[in-house]
């Protein structure tokens, strides 16, 4: 690497190099330095988020000189590189993980609080980074940080949203959207003025005959805008690997207005040019397993796709290698369908651009590609129309109908005859209007495509991409089963478990081999590590129960049973279900005599999630948990038997503080509707055990614990749709208990009955798509099972501990070897430290 410096200057650019700080003096000699210059505030004037912005840039400037030499590493290595390509990105904090993985948070801690600072004030002083809406974009950031931890050469490729996910406020019990400008001061992102890409959009296309006889395309007109790259390092733990994770940013490509429009006196207009090209990466989305075909997503789309493309393209025709190389040196990984345009814009680099034959073209395309569905429900399988694509990329419809094309071309051989079967799997949906079928396009452009637990993944291959399998074959079609970082999950949330742990295992290791846990469970029976592990679990539950009365105004008893669902408001995740059970345990406890009540055990029913804005439903959900805390924490009958609270805006750094203090916590999609879910796996890494339904990955998690420590009950996936049409088709009778919750709804109990009645209507009325009447008697069975196990803390314990050891297959490194030898064929980088590097092993 040095010697890529020209000799005669070389001895002075080593002289000078710098080196991130090595310790304590070092730490503060930087956090003070920033305060100073960078900040420009004076020492006597250094408030929690000034010191919180002078650590963060004295971390940032020792990961900016890590991240210069992974690259340089990766560039002269030569190695193969996978790029991420997700729309979302949940980062949450950076500054607790960047001192942890970097193992520099004693010193942190110990220079801070020379300076005058708890580290724990400081933490708080930063605002998460919120891009992306639940598990598909959480699960982007899991993998971000295990790529790195293995040394393996990544990108993830992003939008840089100046409004991430909404501010959730509760007001009188509803949910007020507020939006989330958080970029005022960002210390993890270096932005590229000069890694610029222009993208065009709209235009017309044209066509050429050169010499050979031979025609090229030519996508013209129409308008551009610039994408500039912001660059986030990405620090692996234990490791000098740093990554990148690359967000493009809009803005209008002709500088800063259009001189034009200007002089010819329309100031006015030349600044709406510039801030329409600004919207682009204005907003995230904030639907989480919803498509809504807005025109801006889709420029939000191929903006990213292509200002990616570009700049993966322009680093590997730096090596000057031949283009059949391509699939060698790149794999391009495709976080659900949102990305599927890049195999349509490689596939036009390379045609239109490059003058590849298109078969030559195709096959660097299909080898390039893997694609992961996250869902199989319908609403968010992505269509876009034909006019809309005709109008905003109309180049790239024509190379959709060429591959749609080609492809039927295949079928028609292999399946001769067969006119429906060509209708089904046409990426071209012959509806009114027509519509391009993203999913479609992404099976027929990737090599692999794959679900994200097994259940899941058996679930695509039966019923959305059937025929898909039959055309391929089964190899295409693979399970990745999806994982959790036990860096932020286990380490930087609960530091006290970690530290319990590490002394049985002897060593941290386990949070580089996650298996290794199973250590654990050779200290079940011991005494003191039992009397820690639940003086820990209290303590975590203390420290929730302070945020409960804080955000909340709840008090709340520590020592009751902390029952928590987390995780965004959905029909199919079911809070109604939850939210029914509760009612009839409220009602089962007031039907009850003062003795018998006492002894009961006490409950704290903790929820917590966004809604979607055009949700109605799920807000109506939010409505009634509301509601029914306001009656129930405030009946005197009851007192610390049960609490409800709803938890204001459910984030990364929330969870970070709940995930450590469940006793329980609630998976109850309707089977076969949740693909995976990652914070069942958070929970039990975390102590906790889980009640849920046998969907996603529930059903490894107790393949893995044992079906002892988890409380499973409802319908299985292959009875749902038997019971659905019976639903519709047959006659539907409500059960009697839910009936009465129902009933007691509609009696005005929680308030106004009109706000809740399509909630009930749903289910009484709708044919119940959900199965909450089917499924809501083995749902209360089984929360009276959850009590009586509760009783016995000894037991409890047991089965926590035991859980904890057996959860190894769960972290998101397992996951992500299983991508790279699977999919990706990348290896990782060995780096040691001043010495060379070593590939693969
Ligand atoms: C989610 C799935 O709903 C969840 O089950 C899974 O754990 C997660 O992806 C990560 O794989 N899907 C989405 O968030 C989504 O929007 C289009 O899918």
């Amino acid at each position: 690497v040095e010697a890529s410096i020209p000799e005669p200057q070389r001895e002075a650019w080593l002289k000078h190099q710098v080196n991130g700080f090595k310790d304590k003096d070092g730490f503060e000699e930087n956090v003070v330095r920033h305060v100073e210059t960078t900040l420009a505030r004076s020492m006597f004037n250094c408030d929690e988020h000034a010191a919180y912005s002078a650590c963060a840039l004295a971390f940032r400037d020792r990961l900016i000189l890590e991240w210069n030499r992974t690259q340089q590493r990766q560039t002269f290595a030569d190695s193969k590189r996978l790029y991420y390509l997700s729309l979302e990105f949940l980062m949450g904090r950076a500054l607790d993980n960047a001192m942890l993985n970097i193992g520099q948070k004693d010193v942190a801690k110990a220079g801070l609080a020379e300076l005058g600072f708890r580290i724990e004030d400081i933490i708080e002083q930063e605002h998460d980074a919120a891009l992306g809406n639940g598990g598909l974009g959480r699960l982007a950031a899991c993998f971000l940080d295990s790529l790195a931890s293995l040394n393996l050469p990544a990108w993830g490729y992003g939008l840089r949203y100046r409004y991430g996910i909404f501010k959730q406020e509760i007001i009188d019990g509803y949910q007020v959207e507020v939006p989330d400008y958080w970029l005022d001061f960002n210390p993890w992102e270096f932005p590229r003025h000069d890694v610029t890409v222009d993208i065009q959009f709209y235009g017309h296309v044209n066509r050429t005959q050169g010499e050979s006889g031979k025609t090229t395309a030519h996508w013209e007109g129409g308008e551009m805008v610039r994408a500039v790259a912001f660059d986030v390092p990405i620090p692996g733990y234990a490791t000098t690997t740093t990554n990148n994770l690359r967000l493009w940013s809009s803005k209008a490509a002709s500088g800063e207005f259009d001189f034009q429009k200007f002089n010819s006196g329309d100031y006015e207009s030349s600044v709406a040019d510039q801030q329409r090209a600004e919207t682009i990466s204005a907003v995230l989305y904030p639907n989480d397993n919803l498509d809504r075909g807005k025109e801006l997503r889709l420029k939000q789309q191929y903006f990213w796709v292509a200002a990616s493309l570009y700049d993966i393209v322009r680093r590997f025709k730096k090596a000057k290698r031949a283009w059949s190389e391509f699939p060698e040196q790149v794999a391009i990984q495709l976080n659900d369908t949102h990305p599927t345009l890049a195999i349509v814009e490689l596939q036009r680099i390379l045609v239109d651009l490059e003058g590849l034959e298109w078969d030559d073209a195709w096959n660097i395309v299909v080898n390039t590609f893997g694609y992961t569905n996250h869902t199989v429900l319908p609403e968010a399988l992505e269509k876009w129309s034909v006019g809309l694509f005709q109008h905003l990329l109309p180049r790239h419809l024509q190379i959709i109908y060429d591959i749609n094309l080609f492809f039927l071309q295949t079928v028609e051989r292999a399946f001769p005859n067969d006119r429906e079967l060509l209708a089904r799997v046409s990426i071209i949906e012959e509806s009114q209007p027509k519509m391009v079928r993203m999913a479609f396009l992404a099976i027929v452009g990737s090599h692999k495509v794959n679900g994200v637990a097994e259940l899941h993944s058996d679930l695509i291959k039966t019923t959305i991409f059937k025929d898909f399998v039959s055309i391929f074959g089964p190899d295409k079609f693979t399970n990745v089963t999806n994982g959790i970082t036990p860096r932020r999950w286990l380490h930087q949330a609960n530091p006290r478990l970690s530290d319990l742990i590490a002394t049985k295992v002897g060593s941290y290791d386990f949070l580089k081999d996650l298996t290794k846990l199973n250590k654990i469970e050779l200290s079940v029976n011991d005494k003191q590590f039992r009397k820690e592990w639940a003086e820990i679990k209290l303590a975590n539950k203390v420290r929730l129960a302070k945020h409960i009365q804080e955000s909340a105004g709840v008090t709340v008893n520590p020592t009751s049973l902390f029952d928590v669902q987390v995780k965004r408001i959905h029909e199919y995740k079911r809070q109604q279900l939850n939210i029914f059970g509760v009612i009839h345990r409220y009602l089962t406890l007031k039907a009850m005599s003062p003795e018998e009540r006492k002894k009961q055990l006490p409950r704290v029913s903790i929820f917590g999630g966004k809604a979607a804005p055009g949700y109605w439903m799920a807000k109506q959900i939010i409505h009634l948990i509301n509601s029914v805390g306001v009656v129930v924490n405030n009946d005197a009958d009851i007192g610390d038997l049960l609490k409800v609270v709803f938890l204001e805006d459910y984030n990364v750094s929330k969870a970070e503080i709940i995930t450590p203090a469940s006793d329980i916590s609630e998976h109850i999609s309707t089977a076969g509707t949740e693909a995976s879910g990652t914070s069942n796996m958070k929970f039990v890494l975390n102590g906790g055990l889980i009640i849920g339904t046998c969907d996603g990955a529930n059903i490894e998690i107790t393949r893995e614990i044992g079906e002892n420590n988890i409380f499973l009950f409802g319908n299985l996936a292959e009875d749902v749709e038997d019971l659905r049409h019976a639903h519709t088709y047959g006659s539907h009778t409500i059960d009697p208990d839910l009936a009465k919750v129902f009933a007691t709804i509609e009696q005005g109990v929680f308030g106004s009955t009109q706000d809740f009645s399509g909630m009930i209507t749903a289910v009484r009325d709708h044919g119940d798509f959900y199965l909450v009447s089917d499924d809501f008697h083995s749902y209360i069975e089984t929360q009276a099972l959850v009590d009586e196990a509760y009783r016995d803390q000894e037991e409890w314990i047991t089965k926590c501990i035991t859980s904890v050891s057996r959860m190894g297959f769960f972290s998101s490194d397992r996951c992500i070897n299983e991508y790279a030898e699977g999919i990706w064929n990348i290896e990782p980088l060995h780096v040691e430290r001043d010495a060379g590097v070593r590939k693969g092993e």
